[in-house]
């Protein structure tokens, strides 16, 4: 199966990750990986620090260099590793990560402070590990350390595309404005996905790209910060994808769990449910996902199931909606305590973001590419590309009369 770890300070040299079982053959698309860090860095409403950062992945290990379809590659020396238009693909051995912190670097950034900030993990990781400088525990869960998650997944999406996956995103809710039915069956197209990547908030063609942005500008203003939603949409999943056997093993569960550690992450949903608590006559008959035969295949008109049922994909679109809080940096502060001396003072201010809607989005999705990729694995099995794509044919092909005759 698949796999995944990381390392790496927020402040620190540099962030690792590992990602082993990577099938060998597997194209590795460094301009791609390259292009959804920029990605994670650029939205509207990031803090000085993307200023510092250019993000690019070092791959140290696990790759070498595609001279044939049949794959007759040579290893290489990581130097040799880097440029963006050599054809690369994985050995099959560990893919060792590297992105470089600049701030470390150039600025050498030294935080101490002993006034928690409420929404962070400045209190309870100060208990856990019993710190006096209450800005340690964020060195691990500043939203920095995603930086690796987002290398990792986007050098997944090769994996995804043997299956014919596809990951999209885009940016549903920001503050109280919100891109009205973006999520309706009809209107999750490529063209929408495409539209949004084109503004740096990843607005839908559905939302009002000022409105939105206005939310941003308010609490920048107000010396605040402001939350949402984002939406990750997976195409081409067929049915039977997961497991039930043990409830740790549910598609859903497992999507849940990559996302809802997302830093700033609060709610992970799958599907519209939400939505219909707010609609009258919230019943089976109107939420479930009637079956239909079109042209010899089985078809449904809505998603509200998000793509799982029972724990398995179901042959739909993977709808995953995430809702971020407001990133507790607050520079005006808000109440609470200095544990050097146990008074009350108002959080203290360090450098941070206001909105992190875009960026988490990215970041959601480039996780939801690793909890898939492990499922995948796991179910599909297979030492080298063709391998993969062998036993998931066959496996299709002896799977594919339950939707299509
Ligand atoms: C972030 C890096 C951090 C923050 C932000 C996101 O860098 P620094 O602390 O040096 O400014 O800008 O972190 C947080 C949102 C947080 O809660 O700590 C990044 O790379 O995404």
């Amino acid at each position: 199966m698949i796999k995944y770890t990381s390392a790496g300070d927020s402040h620190g040299e540099a962030l690792v990750g590992i990602l082993e079982n990577v099938p060998a053959h597997i194209a590795v698309d460094i301009k791609r990986i390259n292009a959804m860090l920029s990605l994670r860095q650029r939205g509207y409403g990031r803090g000085k620090r993307m200023q510092i950062e250019k993000d690019k992945v070092r791959i140290i290990s696990g790759v070498t260099e595609k001279f044939s379809d049949s794959g007759t590659g040579e290893s290489l020396q990581p130097e040799n590793l880097q440029p963006e238009n050599l054809l690369l693909e994985t050995s099959g051995a560990p893919i060792g990560m590297l992105i470089e912190n600049r701030d470390y670097t150039l600025n050498k950034t030294k935080r101490f402070f002993t006034v928690v900030r409420p929404g962070h993990s400045d209190f309870a990781g100060t208990v856990k590990f019993a710190f006096e400088n209450a800005a340690i525990p964020s060195e691990r869960t500043s939203a920095r350390t995603t930086a690796m998650d987002v290398a990792a997944g986007a050098l997944l999406l090769s994996y995804l595309e043997l299956f014919g996956i596809e990951v999209y995103f885009f940016a549903e809710r920001i503050g109280s404005v919100r891109a009205e039915g973006a999520l309706e069956k009809g209107k999750l197209t490529k063209e929408a996905f495409e539209y949004a990547l084109k503004n740096d908030l990843l607005v839908p063609p559905s939302g009002d790209y000022a409105a939105m942005k206005a939310e941003v500008d308010r609490a920048i203003s107000q010396r605040d910060s402001i939350g949402g939603s984002g939406v990750v949409v997976v195409k081409g999943v067929p049915p039977g994808v997961g497991h039930y056997g043990n409830f740790l093993d549910k598609l859903d569960g497992i999507i849940a769990h990559f996302v809802m550690s997302v830093p700033s992450v609060k709610s992970v949903e799958v599907g519209t449910l939400s939505d219909a608590f707010l609609q009258d006559g919230f019943t089976g008959s109107a939420f479930h996902d009637a079956l239909f035969i079109e042209n010899g295949k089985l078809t449904r008109r809505t998603n509200n199931a998000g793509g799982i049922e029972g724990g398995l994909s179901n042959g739909e679109d993977i709808v995953i909606r995430v809702g971020f809080k407001p990133i507790p940096t607050v520079l005006k502060g808000v109440p609470s305590v200095d544990l050097s001396d146990f008074s009350e003072k108002r959080s203290v201010y360090v450098r941070s973001d206001t909105c992190v809607v875009p960026a988490g989005t990215v970041v959601s999705a480039m996780r939801v590419s690793l909890a898939l990729s492990t499922v995948l694995s796991e179910q599909f099995g297979g030492d080298s590309a063709a391998d993969v794509k062998a036993n998931f044919e066959g496996w299709l092909s002896r799977r594919r009369k339950f939707w299509q005759r």
